[in-house]
Order: C-alpha cells, then sequence, then structure tokens
C-alpha cells in the first residue's frame, strides 16, 4: 500500500540519544551508561528522594484532592513557591508584583514556552547560547523561529572559561537579542563563572540591552546549597531589570519523569507583568491545554512544609557530596595509574557532568572495549559513577588516553 509517509528521510539522531540505544544493545554485563544527565546512587539506581516518597504519601492518604484540569498556569500555589525558591524569600520584583510564573513541563517545556513567547513579542530575533552548550537548546529556539548565535564560553586549552571571548561576543551582540545563561552547573562543560565575572556579564547585559533567559535546571547541584547556587541570577533580578528563568525540578528533586518546572518572567512593572502574563497563557492553551498536577503537587507539599523541605535540601546536599566524592575519586585513580595528562579539572568542574577532553575517538573506543558509554563530546555524568564503577571507567580512560592518542 502506498504511504502519506514513503518521501520521509530518517532524522538525524539526538547525540545522547545515539549514545543511550548503543548501551541499551549492548549486552555485556558490566556495561555502564554514563551519557545521560541522571543522578545514580551508589548502587547505581534512580534516587526517589525520602521527601518525594513522603509527600506522595501524603498526597495519597488526602482524600480530598482530585483529578480536575489545573488552570492553564498550572498550580496557583506552586508558581508561588517557585518563585520564592530562585528569587528568594526577600524578592523586592516579587513583592512589586511584576513576577509572572507559570508551571511548565520541567526544564525544557519552560524553555520552549519561553521561546514561543519571545519568537512572538521580542524585536529582536538573535538568540545566543554559549559554545558549547546543552544541545537541545539551538533546537528549542530555532524551532521557535527564533536565529541562534554562539558565544565564545569554553577554552579547551585551559579546560576553563574563555571569560575574555565570553564579554566580547556579547558585547557585539545585537542590542535587544536575548542571551542564554545557565544559572549554575554549565552542561556540558562543568564551568562556571565566578560571582565576580557574573557581575561582569551582567554589566555587558545589560549596557547592551540584552535580555538574558537564565536556564536553571540544577539548582543545588552545582554546591550542594539551594541559595548559592541563586546567586548569579539575582545578581541580575536585583538590578531591577528583566530576564527569563527556565526552572526545573527534575534534578535537584529527582522527579525526571514527573515533567515538572516552571516558567517565571520578571518585568519591569506590575502591568507589563500583567500582560507578559494574558500573552503566555495564548502560547499554552493551543500546546497542551494546561500542564501535568501530580508532579507539582509533590514539589508544592515538600516546599510548603518546613519538615519535609529540611529532609529535602539535606538529601540534595548528599547528591552533590556524592558527585564531588566521585570527582575526586576518578582524579585519584587517574593519578594512581599515571594516566598521561593533567586531569585537576574533573575536580574543577562542578556539577553532574564532566567535560574530559576525550575525543570521540578515544569515547567510542572505551565504548567498543569497555562497554562504558559517554558522550561523543567528551561528556561524561559523574552522577552516574558509583565507587565501585571509578577504577573501570579510570582503566578505561587510561587505556583510551595511552593508546589512542
Ligand atoms: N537545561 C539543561 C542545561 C539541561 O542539561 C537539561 C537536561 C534540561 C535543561 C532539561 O531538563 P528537563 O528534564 O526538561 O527539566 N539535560 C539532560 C537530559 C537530556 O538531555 O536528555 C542531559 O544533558 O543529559
Amino acid at each position: 500500500m502506498d504511504s502519506s509517509f514513503s518521501s520521509i528521510v530518517p532524522a538525524p539522531q539526538d547525540p545522547i540519544l545515539t549514545v543511550y540505544f548503543a548501551s541499551r544493545d549492548d549486552p555485556s554485563p558490566v556495561k555502564l551508561n554514563l551519557s545521560g544527565g541522571s543522578y545514580r546512587s551508589e548502587e547505581g539506581k534512580p534516587l526517589v528522594l525520602q521527601a518525594v516518597r513522603r509527600a506522595e504519601q501524603q498526597l495519597a492518604n488526602d482524600m480530598s484532592r482530585d483529578k480536575d484540569y489545573l488552570p492553564l498556569d498550572g498550580l496557583a500555589e506552586f508558581n508561588k513557591l517557585s518563585a520564592k525558591l530562585i528569587l528568594g524569600d526577600e524578592s523586592s520584583a516579587v513583592k512589586e508584583n511584576r513576577v509572572v510564573t507559570i508551571q511548565c513541563l520541567s526544564g525544557t517545556g519552560s524553555l520552549r514556552v519561553g521561546a514561543e513567547f519571545l519568537a512572538k513579542h521580542n524585536q529582536e530575533r538573535v538568540i545566543l547560547v554559549s559554545n558549547p552548550t546543552w544541545g537541545n537548546h539551538p533546537n528549542i529556539f530555532s524551532l521557535a523561529g527564533m536565529s541562534v548565535e554562539y558565544y565564545r564560553y569554553y577554552d579547551p586549552k585551559t579546560r576553563g572559561l574563555d571569560f575574555k571571548g565570553m564579554l566580547e561576543d556579547l558585547g557585539a551582540a545585537p542590542s535587544g537579542a536575548i542571551v542564554v545563561l545557565q544559572a549554575c552547573a554549565h552542561n556540558p562543560t562543568g564551568v562556571d563563572p565566578t560571582l565576580k565575572q557574573w557581575e561582569q556579564i551582567r554589566q555587558v547585559v545589560r549596557s547592551k540591552s540584552l535580555l538574558p533567559f537564565f536556564d536553571n535546571a540544577y539548582q543545588g547541584f552545582a554546591s550542594g546549597d539551594l541559595e548559592s547556587d541563586a546567586q548569579a541570577v539575582r545578581m541580575f533580578v536585583n538590578d531591577g531589570g528583566e530576564c527569563l528563568i527556565a526552572q526545573s525540578f527534575a534534578k535537584n528533586m529527582g522527579l525526571y519523569g514527573e515533567r515538572i518546572g516552571a516558567l517565571t518572567i520578571v518585568c519591569t512593572s506590575e502591568d507589563v507583568a500583567r500582560k507578559v502574563k494574558s500573552q503566555l497563557l495564548l502560547v499554552v492553551r493551543p500546546m497542551y491545554l494546561s500542564p501535568p498536577i501530580h508532579g507539582a503537587s509533590i514539589v508544592t507539599t515538600i516546599l510548603k512544609n518546613s519538615d519535609m523541605y529540611n529532609d529535602w535540601t539535606v538529601e540534595l546536599k548528599g547528591m552533590a557530596n556524592r558527585i564531588l566524592r566521585m570527582r575526586k575519586q576518578l582524579n585519584e585513580a587517574l593519578q594512581a595509574r599515571g594516566t598521561p595528562g593533567d586531569w585537576s579539572h574533573i575536580i574543577r568542574q562542578i556539577g553532574m557532568f564532566s567535560f574530559t577532553g576525550l575525543n570521540e575517538k578515544q569515547v567510542r573506543f572505551i565504548a567498543k572495549e569497555y562497554h562504558i558509554y559517554m558522550n561523543y563530546d567528551g561528556r561524561v555524568s559523574i552522577a552516574g559513577l558509583s565507587s565501585k564503577t571509578v577504577s573501570q571507567l579510570a582503566d578505561a580512560i587510561h587505556a583510551a588516553v595511552t593508546r589512542m592518542a
């Protein structure tokens, strides 16, 4: 039978998914997938936080709850508490009612709704992302009809920040352009500006009238502390200017599959905020009508109950600390093997990932010979390692570096 789709060509595969499928199809009992950004326990298993379990039990026992539609902008209490989490208890922007927050489908959905809104309402089409950045950023913004450009960010020589290049590129951007900034724990490089550098970035962004769009997918995962990881964003909000924030609870509450996050737009006045909100609702309705209820209920329960909130912060700190231990152990294991090169970036970099500096040939070698899967750009999820698997990875890196130089 004729197919309406016979002229379709296969789509190029997303690099993260390509690695995922290769790992899935590898029958080896020792295979280890370190490609995706999701946290694993010391036992190598996905982790459901105790605070989440408690919240879910409380919700299940509450017979007054129903499954009716949420409003287009989601659960009102969730929105309020999410904004507070990133902006702080004392945010004057919140007090002045010039902050709009709507519940979205995790970080990706928040970026997507923000992108659609900007494509319709921001005059300048150019949006700048860091080079490199999370692979989905260019797709999200170009699909919305924006023109994606890159600013220098990572310096492969120092395996650190190309700060001068970054400031130059932001300084040369067209006035009114949007600039995507990762709030902390930069993906894929693990390289964050210092607070002093953030202040200089802020000055360039504001003096060039660029509109900052923060991707806040890892609050708490960089330092282990929710407040510290919010500092860069708050610096921009406290100057009274505008910004957008895409927030995710996938990583910091381990709610990956619940698809729960929020888009916040900080405006200059209550009047602007009201108009912005009405336009955001117009973006949401034809896309998915209204967001799902369960994840929002879990987050709200935890954020408003001081006991559960405290449990959560302890567990979050525990996850961040375990990642730091894995970094240290991997660095030590490479030193013990005398692996050629300087591997100190593994402990300098921050967040879930390490940008190892391994090239694609070495990454493919490691997958074939050691059944360890990482991204072709050399990004490895440190959050997926455990004390047991560190030596397996160190052996693999050592072999790749000495034999595939
Ligand atoms: N922003 C960044 C920077 C990011 O790394 C991710 C996910 C997201 C947003 C979206 O997460 P969400 O679950 O929609 O809240 N990154 C991991 C997942 C993936 O790409 O498949 C990753 O880089 O592995």
